[in-house]
Formats: structure tokens, sequence, C-alpha cells
């Protein structure tokens, strides 16, 4: 979404922590429901306790309603013009392919949005869109070869079979399907045409009967309900990667430029504790939580339990490993007497990226990873 222009007076109407209570761990499932329809579900954060989130607890992010499609009539067609030989596969087909899987953490460009200081228009999403699960399916690069790219390719455009119009700004060209496109190097590199999720066939939310997995990117990329996949030698400017997903870039000597969003930012989220618990003093309790960066691993998590003066070191308790989150977390000794502590986690990748105090305007509702700080009472 191109950043809505902020008017000198405006108030600030985000209060500086985040508002929004978790509930406890109860190991259940259960989401959040941002919007009905189309559905916006989100992950409880509050909730997480292994790698792999579980099929009924992972985030939805549907920009139309859930097309329905029946896998006897579906059809994958691959074409355009830097494709030599277009195909029409059927599913069956398609599983004629070597199969592959791979495990990548899926974040939406606006997780963290609600956190941002001044209101940003779209889904107000907490810390729950995002998740992790094992994808299997297809490689893209072995559908490309089979299907001949032409040395002038350039970008892989992935086509939904949802369509819609969104009447608010930015506002679609009339009825549009949901879109995406990759440059050709990343589409052979490593994006996964996937149909099962954690073992089961891709559920009706999540794609079904395929869809993208784009490791390293924002969940924008990952088109779900695949019905086309055009090849093309011209840039491709889609809605969903110009009027909608871009953030500007500054730039050295020019004037900011608008850039589609594309690689996930490095970001840590505390799970636990959730923003105004109450902690007994004088005990110890286990912060934690996960961290993840696009196409890089994650190096370090620091913890803080004094809003930023002194930082500690926390414990990775998964193998940090690219494309997917890593679980951490940090032995707190609480203070000795009653009153409140803010509590902040910090990550820095193994390209020694790390994340702001502040969010930059020039992303608008996008790429929100800066330092969210937690709230506590010690009683
Ligand atoms: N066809 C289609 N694909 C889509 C979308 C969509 O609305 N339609 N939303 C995208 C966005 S913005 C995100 S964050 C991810 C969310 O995937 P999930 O719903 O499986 O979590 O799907 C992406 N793929
Ligand atoms: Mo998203």
């Amino acid at each position: 979404m191109i950043p809505r222009v902020q008017k000198k007076n405006e108030p600030d109407r985000r209060p500086s922590i985040h508002p929004e209570t978790q509930p406890e761990n109860t190991g259940t499932s259960g989401l959040i429901v941002r919007e009905q329809s189309p559905e916006n579900l989100e992950f409880t954060f509050a909730s997480l306790g292994s790698v792999i989130t579980p099929n009924e607890s992972f985030y939805v992010r549907s920009h139309f309603p859930t097309p329905e499609i029946d896998l006897n009539t579906w059809r994958l067609k691959i074409h355009g013009d830097a494709i030599r030989k277009p195909m029409n596969l059927t599913f069956e087909e398609l599983l004629s392919f070597p199969e592959a899987t791979t495990t990548v953490t899926l974040e939406c460009a606006g997780n963290s949005r609600v956190f941002i200081r001044r209101q940003q228009e779209g889904v107000q999403w907490g810390q729950g869109a995002v998740g992790t699960a094992t994808w299997t399916g297809i490689w893209l690069r072995d559908l490309l070869e089979r299907a001949g790219v032409k040395n002038n390719a350039r970008d892989v455009v992935i086509e939904g079979a949802d369509r819609g119009e969104l009447h608010k700004e930015p506002k679609t060209p009339g009825t549009i399907p949901f879109s995406h496109s990759i440059p050709i190097a990343k589409a052979r590199q490593n994006v996964l045409l996937a149909y099962k999720m954690n073992g089961e066939p891709l559920p009706p939310a999540h794609g079904f009967p395929l869809r993208a997995v784009v490791p390293g990117w924002f969940g924008m990329a990952c088109v779900k309900w695949i019905s086309r996949i055009a090849v093309t030698s011209q840039e491709y400017t889609g809605y969903f990667q110009t009027a909608d997903y871009s953030y500007w870039e500054e730039c050295d000597e020019l004037p900011p430029q608008l850039k589609p969003v594309t690689e996930i930012d490095v970001k840590a989220q505390i799970a636990r504790p959730a923003l105004h618990e109450v902690i007994p003093a004088n005990t110890t309790y286990l912060v934690r939580g996960a961290a993840w960066s696009g196409e890089s691993k994650i190096k370090r998590v620091e913890i803080s339990v004094d809003g930023g003066k002194s930082w500690h070191l926390a414990r990775l308790t998964s193998d940090p490993s690219h494309y997917l989150w890593t679980l951490w977390h940090y032995e707190w000794r609480t203070p000795a007497e009653p009153g409140s502590c803010v509590l902040m986690a910090r990550a820095t990748d193994e390209q020694g990226r790390t994340q702001p105090l502040e969010h930059s305007k020039n992303r608008g509702g996008y790429r929100v990873n800066f330092i969210v700080p937690v709230v506590v009472k010690i009683k």
C-alpha cells in the first residue's frame, strides 16, 4: 500500500505499548478473528510451543473469498512469452514430478501492524500473522524445465483462482485475481509448489489444491489456489506488488523510490510473558519466543528487562536455519520488589542485520520489525 500521508498535527492515536492482552497458553488451537469475510485469522502467538505450527492454529490471510475448487476439473496452466512448450496439467500429472519437502516460516508483511503508533490502514494484525509449516510439493524449477524457459525470461507470475474488487484505497482496477511475481532466478532457486501442509492435504484456507512457498519472502508471494503460471520477458507490475505491498525506499542521491515488499526482515517476538502479565517477585521466569530473518540465519537474540538499558543473550533452543524461525528462551530472575518491568527482544542475523527501535514511516503498514516493548507487573 502506498503509505498514506500523515497530517502534521494529527494526534497520535496509538498507545506506546501494545494494546492487546494475550491469553494463557492453554495448549488448544484457536485463531483470533481479524476479519470474518474474507477470512483473516491470527495465530495466538502466546501459545507458541514448537517450531511447527499446527494447521488448525496457522494464520489465514485472504484478500478475497476462498474459491471452491474441484480437483477433477482443476488444471494448472503454464504459459507466457518466455515459455517454449505451454502446458495444461491435471493434479495427477503434477504428482509425476519428483516430490520435495521443506520447512518454511511464512510471515505476512503486515504482521505487527497494530503496534505502529500511528494507526495504519489494513488488517490490524498483532504478533500472530506468522507461522511455520513443513510443506510438500514439487519444485517450481522442475516444472519450468519441463515447459522450457527462454533466455529472455524475467518474471514468473503466479495467479490464484480467487478474485474480487477492492473498493477502499488503493482501489483495484475492477475485479482482479490475486497474483504475484517472482524473478526467474528466485523461481529457479527454491520456490516450492506445495500440495501438502504438515503432512496433510493443503487445507482450503491455505490454498487447496496448490500454493507457492517462497522461502525468505513475505507471505504475499506465496500465492494460494494457483490456477496459472505465466513466465514473461517483461517486468510484472500487478496490483499486489505496486499499489499494495510496496514501500518507499530512501536513496542516497535520489528522492525515495517505490519498491515492492520482498524479503522478510530480521525479527524476534516475545510469546511469553504477555502484555501486563502478573509475575511473582524473586522467581525464575522463562521469557520465550521466536526469531527469524528472510534469507539469513539468526545469529543471536538478546533480551532486555530494563527497557533497553542492558541486554542479555537468550539461549537458542532450536537450530538456527535458513527460512525458518528459531525458538529461544531466557531465564529471568525477577526483581525482589514489586513494580513493573519493560521487556524487549532483539534479533541479529548472520549478515549483522538487526531491529530498529522505531517503525520507519516509509514502510507504511508493512515490514514492521521495530522492537515492541512488553510491560509486565511484578507482584
Ligand atoms: N490467491 C491468494 N494467495 C495469497 C493471498 C490471497 O489473498 N490470495 N494472500 C497472500 C498473503 S498476503 C499471505 S500473508 C499468505 C498467507 O498464507 P496463509 O493464509 O496460508 O497463512 O498468502 C498469500 N497468498
Ligand atoms: Mo500477507
